[in-house]
C-alpha cells in the first residue's frame, strides 16, 4: 500500500511491493499518530489531585467511569529491512504531521543505511517515500510502535557484544564493549538526546582475529552466561 493514516499502538510499513521491487515515480506519505488523543496530555500535579478526587467520588458514586491518564506518548520507528536506489530513491521521516517540513526532518534516508531507531519528540510522525523515473531496489520494512515520552527507545545489543547502561531516557547513556577477538566498530558508548534521539547508532563488533577464535571466544561466552 502507498501511504495512509496509521494509528498506534504499534504496526509495520512497508514500500509498495515489499519484498519485490518498489515502483518508479512513486511518493507515498504515511502519518503515524498515537492511539489515544484523549490520554496524551501532560496533567498537572494540581489536575492530577482533581482527578483522583473525582476518581474517588466517581467510583463511589457510579463505578469508575474514567480512564487512568497516562505520559505523553510518541511514535518510535525501527528499521528492519533496508534498501534503496543509492541517491536517487529516498524514505524521509520527520516529526509532527507537516509532511515535508524541513524543520521537522530527522533523516533523508538512501542506499542500505539507516539509524538504529527513530523516535518523535511529538505523538505524531511522517514517513515520505519518493522514488525517481528508473532502477529500483527491494525497499524497506519499518515497525512503529507508541512509547512514553522522553525516552530514546532501546537501540538493543550488538550482536557479539555487550551493554552496559540501563535507561533509554534524557541523559541516559549506554556504554557498549565487544566479546574477546571481536573488534568494535562505531561508538563506544551514546547518549539519549534530548530530540529524543541517541547520539549515534549502536555500534557492532566484528571478528578481528581468526575464525575459529572468534568462535571459540563466542562458545566460551555462551557457556559462562548460561
Ligand atoms: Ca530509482
Amino acid at each position: 500500500m502507498c501511504g495512509g493514516q496509521l494509528r498506534g499502538p504499534s504496526g509495520v510499513i512497508t514500500s509498495p511491493n515489499y519484498p519485490v521491487q518498489y515502483d518508479n515515480n512513486a511518493n507515498c506519505t504515511w502519518v503515524i499518530t498515537a492511539t489515544d488523543i484523549s490520554k496524551v496530555k501532560v496533567i498537572t500535579p494540581k489536575q492530577l489531585w482533581h482527578f483522583r478526587l473525582s476518581l474517588a467520588l466517581s467510583s463511589v458514586v457510579y463505578g469508575c467511569l474514567c480512564d487512568v491518564p497516562a505520559v505523553a506518548q510518541v511514535i518510535k520507528l525501527t528499521f528492519e529491512d533496508f534498501d534503496l536506489e543509492r541517491g536517487y530513491d529516498t524514505l524521509t521521516v520527520g516529526d509532527g504531521e507537516v509532511v515535508g517540513d524541513q524543520k521537522t526532518i530527522f533523516h533523508v534516508l538512501s542506499g542500505t543505511t539507516t539509524p538504529d531507531l527513530v523516535v518523535s519528540t511529538s505523538h505524531q510522525m511522517w514517513l515520505n517515500f519518493k522514488t525517481d523515473d528508473t532502477s529500483g531496489s527491494l525497499g524497506f520494512k519499518v515497525s512503529y510502535e507508541e512509547i512514553d515520552q522522553g525516552s530514546c527507545g532501546d537501540p538493543g545489543i550488538p550482536a557479539y557484544g555487550k551493554r552496559e547502561g540501563t535507561g533509554f531516557r534524557h541523559g541516559d547513556r549506554l556504554y557498549f564493549e565487544c566479546l574477546p577477538a571481536f573488534e568494535l566498530v562505531g561508538k563506544k558508548n551514546i547518549t539519549c538526546q534530548k530530540n529524543n534521539q541517541w547520539s549515534a547508532k549502536k555500534p557492532s563488533c566484528v571478528c578481528k582475529l581468526s575464525e575459529d577464535l572468534c568462535c571459540l571466544s563466542l562458545t566460551y561466552f555462551m557457556c559462562t552466561s548460561a
